[in-house]
């Protein structure tokens, strides 16, 4: 559901930039011959040539389209390049793709916050940048305006011919502008010499849009393409929004959009100014409706998240017509593919990005052979994610068993799938400090086996499917990810909370963490099962704090950490968040009572920490 997000931030300058037919041009780098030639990018298969997945612009001018197969693109086009996807795995391999993004982002990301947004395109907030422009040397100071700013859309001001230059250096130069399009002003000049840099840099073309949200930003970006910029200034929104259909905007796609067509008549977004807040939330709820009367209007807070690294791992394959899966065996064979290049790409991340992954999905279309209920679904299914790649392949196969077991219900006489996918989420920094909690469970992660199972099987977190729609352009078709890659084969995130029984610290500070831990030399191991609970990983979720300690559990192990054992100091090294919750057990664990608590330094340690 869409949250509403008023902008209350002020006069910001967003950026939308997006490669331009990105997996055409790497490949075009690759083979500098291609370089201006028709050419697709297919994914081989020996149906009718593969599927077009990327196209170049050449191509496009003789009507072939990505929705082809590559023999229909060569009828339309008998000169195109159809240049294959590399294949690893007996898949997609979308590395090199992968890594040609993280080229444009570390350029792009210097001017501003930058959040990539998928595997070619980025937000970037460069409000600081234009103010410090606006201050130290603005547009109307600046002798040689760059051509490529120049030659930008402003939307409300004519176009690219010699009187839209003209017309775009007078918006770019003009001194009495409201501030909010003296700072736009310098955002274009900025993105333009972004843009100018990616160029020279790593031989890629992209676009962008600039306005004073993400939305706006967005929708311009792809306004002129290939290698061109469109600006939204905020007199040109109404016009912009009076003809855009409702299914242009992102979450107006699907049943929200119908809806708004046939229960209330809209087609563009601008229809939907002629409705009252009150009228839109009493349709669609309260969010759902002040989301409605800000978007009609261009209004949208959403923030520039600061984000370069990926919100999820994901890979997947679809298996259609003749090629679906039949058996439990070839399921498992291509489970256990995608579940290798999972586990390189989660340990990549862990090793250059010090992140962990905490939550494994797998999703699946299945039919029945006998099908009553079309249209019943196969659920999507998670568990904790347990590091390893023999780990990673057990757990999605027990996460496929179970889901299929759902799905088929008591009609067991036969199905097929068609598509598998496989994703590591909710992934979270190992924070680093002085004394490095950071390096001790690193240590610790290479020589301690992860003895956890799989706990719990959970129905798909609703936080993995949002992801997926960030991610539309790799789990629609035969392939996903983001980045990733490389391995060790013991677990972590069981490992950081089983840690404390195998420890052998080596003292490496004064106040080290290791000592707190290493000083617990006698926990009180109570031979109690505990129940298992609804967490995931495994634990009770209860801190004890008694008399004169704190008790940690998990499962059938109880850990006793005495209040007078614990040197404040080593506290300091805790991220603050869990030092508060610290000196709140040392200070309860002077009274005598007992007590529930809910965020945790156990969570903590488990990395299950809520974001
Ligand atoms: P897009 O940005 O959607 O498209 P594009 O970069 O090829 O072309 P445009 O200039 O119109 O933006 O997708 C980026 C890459 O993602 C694309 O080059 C290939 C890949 N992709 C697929 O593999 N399958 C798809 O269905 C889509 C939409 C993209």
């Amino acid at each position: 559901m869409p949250i509403p997000r008023p902008d209350r931030q002020g006069d910001r300058v967003i950026a939308h930039v997006d490669m331009d037919c990105f997996y055409v041009q790497v490949e075009q780098r690759k083979q500098p011959e291609l370089r201006g030639l028709p050419t697709a990018v297919v994914q081989y298969n020996e149906w009718k040539g593969g599927a077009l997945i990327a196209v170049s612009y050449e191509a496009r001018k003789f009507g072939v389209k990505r929705s082809m197969r590559g023999d229909e693109a060569k009828m339309v086009c008998p000169s195109i390049h159809l240049v294959q996807v590399p294949v690893a795995r007996g898949k997609a391999d979308l590395n090199s793709y992968r890594s040609a993004g993280s080229e444009v982002v570390s350029i792009l990301s210097a001017r501003g916050r930058c959040e990539r947004a998928s595997i070619d395109e980025v937000y970037l907030d460069l409000t600081d940048a234009a103010e410090t422009m606006l201050s130290e040397s603005p547009p109307e100071a600046i002798e040689d305006i760059d051509e490529e700013a120049l030659k930008s859309h402003v939307l409300g001001i004519t176009g690219a011919d010699v009187d839209g230059l003209n017309n775009v250096r007078r918006w770019l130069c003009q001194s009495d502008a409201v501030h909010k399009d003296k700072l736009l002003a310098c955002g274009t000049i900025i993105v333009a010499q972004l843009r100018d840099e990616v160029l020279r840099k790593t031989e890629f073309t992209c676009s962008a849009g600039i306005a004073h949200n993400k939305m706006l930003a967005k929708l311009a970006s792809g306004m002129h393409k290939p290698a061109q910029q469109t600006i939204v200034p905020s007199s040109a929104v109404t016009n912009l929004l009076a003809s855009l259909p409702v299914k242009k905007m992102k979450q107006l796609g699907g049943k929200l959009g119908s809806s708004l067509h046939d229960d209330l008549g809209v087609n563009t977004v601008g229809d939907l100014l002629q409705f009252s807040e009150e009228k839109l939330q009493e349709r669609y709820g309260v969010n759902t409706g002040t989301w409605l009367w800000n978007i009609a209007r261009g209004i949208s807070g959403d923030e520039v998240e600061g984000r370069i690294l990926p919100k999820s791992h994901g890979c997947g394959k679809t298996f259609p017509g003749p090629r679906a899966l039949k058996t439990s065996s070839c399921v498992e064979h291509w489970l256990n593919q995608l579940c290798e290049e999972l586990n390189e790409r989660v340990q990549s991340d862990l090793e250059q990005n010090k992140r962990v992954a905490n939550t494994l999905t797998l999703h699946a279309t299945a039919h029945k052979a006998s099908d009553i209920q079309l249209h019943k679904k196969f659920p999507s299914k998670s568990c904790p994610l347990r590091y390893g790649r023999d780990k990673i392949q057990e757990d999605a196969k027990k996460l496929f068993d179970s889901g299929l077991r759902e799905f088929l219900g008591s009609h067991t006489d036969g199905w097929r799938v068609t598509s598998l996918s496989v994703i590591a989420s909710k992934i979270l920094d190992i924070p680093s400090g002085s004394c490095s909690i950071l390096k001790f469970f690193q240590g610790k992660s290479q020589s301690i086996t992860s003895g956890g199972s799989l706990e719990d099987i959970l129905d798909d977190d609703p936080s993995c499917s949002t992801e997926r729609d960030d991610e539309h352009k790799v789990f629609s078709y035969e392939e996903c990810s983001k980045d990733g890659g490389a391995p060790s084969q013991d677990g972590l995130i069981n490992t950081v909370c089983a840690q404390k029984k195998s420890i052998k610290p080596k003292d490496k500070g004064k106040n080290s963490i290791l000592k707190f831990f290493s000083s617990i030399d006698a926990p009180a191991k109570q031979a109690q099962n505990v129940p298992n609970s609804s967490d995931p990983q495994g634990y009770d979720d209860r801190r004890h704090c008694t008399h004169d300690g704190i008790s940690l559990r998990r499962l059938d192990d109880l850990w006793t950490i005495r209040a007078a054992d614990i040197d404040p100091s080593v506290v300091d090294e805790l991220p603050l968040e869990i030092q508060q919750e610290v000196q709140g057990w040392l200070r309860s664990s002077k009274r005598p009572h007992n007590c529930t608590r809910r965020s945790s330094l156990l969570n903590y340690f488990s990395l299950d920490k809520p974001t």
